[in-house]
């Protein structure tokens, strides 16, 4: 153990009232307190972090100014090089991405007989998804219904989520768990072989399935595994770099570039599946992130640049509970179910401040409150945190909880010196996904013909505020629904020349708007972490 003596003093206080703690119940905000704290204290209410958009369907509109730096940015296509009258790859259905969304959609683009291309800019499965902790939610158990579960939606994502969108995921919800079921993934049941679900922040129900505390990597895994199966065609470490349109306009495949030799190939494809996952690297705001390496918002560029809007692209989830000490494991996620199980979070003094059940958007804003504003965060050499008070647990639910419940939490702390079941863990909010993205159909269609996306990637869903659990779901339905649709869709299209003339006349706005960004190119693929955590040197910033 390496707390340092003042984080020591303070865990003391933490013991010592850890007792009166377990009796009390922290209070709920009413929605007007929630409002003036989120107004306050969320990162998304700072507008000196965000920039206006000038071209494209969001032209005038604000979005995260990393994210602005790279809709600004020219292409990455080497236009000399580049020959469209020659095809190195010919499919039916061009899957973009390896996680979760892609590899729900690739399977069932094959089930329907459609020949399909997977190419992942990574390795087939790294991800966000693999990266999940807590669990996937779904109405399927008694006393629950789609229609709680679709109240919860909307309030954790301030009503303004599209309602058809969360119509079709907790409708869907319960089928898309037997689909995961079905294909080998082992949830947690209980001794009569019932699902053991929680509640998550904002749920009226348990309806959280798990896998312990490594849902993502299980259901990853099984998927994985199945697209293995099928006749898919995989290529790996090969990045989209540019959608191809068409003479008509539609989507009609990808420039693809290998990542570590760039050379540049032309797939053509009939459809196109968006799955890219989300945008975590960017570190708005300077956050640490919960994100896999990959997370860089390619999608969001590259559909932009053919033509498809975004929603609520001004809005990011920040987990309230990313490690801030060890610094090793800095940004990394604490799961939420941790909060699920019974621990709470603490300030320097031992003392509640928000109930950990509230939603991920209001705990993070209550944290970042109590250690900015009222100063009673502990402090550590990245910043100050607050306690989750993993000890509780075991107070709650006996000795072993700790091991059974959360085995890759306590040994990720482990394997860094701390001992979870002993002592609690500083935390600070780590930026963990994109609430908002591509604008999609209950279709999965995009506004630009024959290109869908699922997954992260896309938003309105989740309204200005996702729950947990609900990303693992909404990757499952919609990436099924993409693969369906692509697939169906793939049967009726004809090839036409392909052009990328939608891109040059987008980099031709930018020059017009004296708004394009010289010194970079998009997508950014992977983060450079060279001149610091956004990749943006000190003087530029
Ligand atoms: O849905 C999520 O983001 C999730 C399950 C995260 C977690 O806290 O484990």
């Amino acid at each position: 153990m390496y707390y340092t003596k003042e984080m020591m003093a303070s865990v003391a206080r933490v013991e010592a009232l850890r007792e009166k703690n377990l009796h009390r119940e922290q209070k709920r905000m009413d929605a007007d307190e929630i409002n003036q704290l989120l107004r306050d204290f969320h990162p998304d209410g700072l507008r000196f972090g965000m920039d206006t958009i000038t071209v494209g369907p969001n032209r005038g509109e604000i979005a995260p100014k990393e994210l602005v730096r790279l809709l600004h940015a020219k292409g990455r296509v080497p236009r000399e090089k580049i020959d469209l009258s020659h095809a190195d790859f010919i499919t039916d259905v061009l899957i973009i991405g390896g996680g979760g969304a892609g590899a729900a959609a690739a399977i069932e683009a094959s089930r329907l007989g459609a020949k399909v291309l997977l190419v992942t800019k990574l390795r087939l499965g790294d991800s966000n998804t693999i990266m999940a902790e807590g669990g996937i939610q779904a109405a399927d158990k008694e006393g629950d219904s789609p229609i709680l579960h679709y109240l919860d939606v909307m309030g954790g994502g301030h009503f303004c989520n599209d309602p058809q969108l969360v119509r079709k995921l907790v409708m869907e919800g319960p089928e898309a768990i037997a689909w995961l079921c079905d294909m080998g993934v082992m949830f947690d049941k209980e001794a009569d072989g019932t699902m053991a679900t929680t509640h998550g922040g904002g749920t009226s129900c348990q309806r959280m399935h798990s896998a312990a505390d490594y849902t993502g990597a299980e259901i990853m895994h099984s998927l994985r595994d199945e697209v293995l199966f099928h006749d898919i065609a995989i290529e790996e470490f090969t990045a989209a770099i540019e959608i191809l349109k068409d003479a008509k306009g539609r989507a009609a495949g990808a420039i693809l570039m290998d990542i570590e030799t760039e050379v540049c190939k032309v797939a053509q494809a009939k459809t196109v599946i968006l799955a890219t996952g989300g945008s975590g690297r960017l570190h708005f705001q300077g956050f640490p992130t919960s994100n896999h390496y990959g997370a860089t918002a390619d999608g969001l560029v590259i559909a932009y640049r053919a033509g498809v809007s975004l929603v609520f692209q001004d809005t990011m989830q920040y987990h309230p509970t990313g490690v801030l000490f060890p610094e090793q494991l800095y940004g990394a996620l604490v799961t939420e179910k941790v909060r699920s199980l019974g621990a709470n979070i603490l300030n320097a003094e031992g003392e509640p401040f928000v109930n950990p059940l509230e939603t991920r958007d209001v705990v993070t804003a209550a944290i970042i409150r109590e250690c900015k504003e009222r100063g009673k965060g502990v402090c550590t050499r990245l910043g100050s945190g607050v306690w989750l008070d993993f000890p509780m647990i075991e107070k709650k639910r006996g000795a072993g909880a700790i091991e059974k419940y959360l085995p890759a939490m306590f040994r990720m702390f482990r394997k860094n010196k701390v001992d979870i079941r002993q002592v609690p863990v500083l935390v600070y909010p780590t930026l963990h996904y994109q609430n908002g993205g591509l604008k999609i159909d209950t279709n999965c269609a995009t506004e630009v013909e024959n290109l869908y996306a699922a997954g992260e990637t896309t938003g309105g869903i989740h309204g200005r505020n996702r729950l947990m659990g609900n990303s693992l779901l909404d990757m499952i339905v919609y990436g099924r629904c993409a693969g369906q649709e692509a697939a169906r869709k793939s049967k009726k299209v004809d090839f036409l020349p392909l052009t990328l003339d939608h891109l040059f006349n987008y980099e031709r706005s930018l020059e017009d708007t004296g708004t394009l960004e010289r010194d970079i190119v998009s997508p950014m693929l992977l983060p450079d972490y060279r001149f610091g955590r956004s990749g943006v040197s000190e003087s530029e910033k």
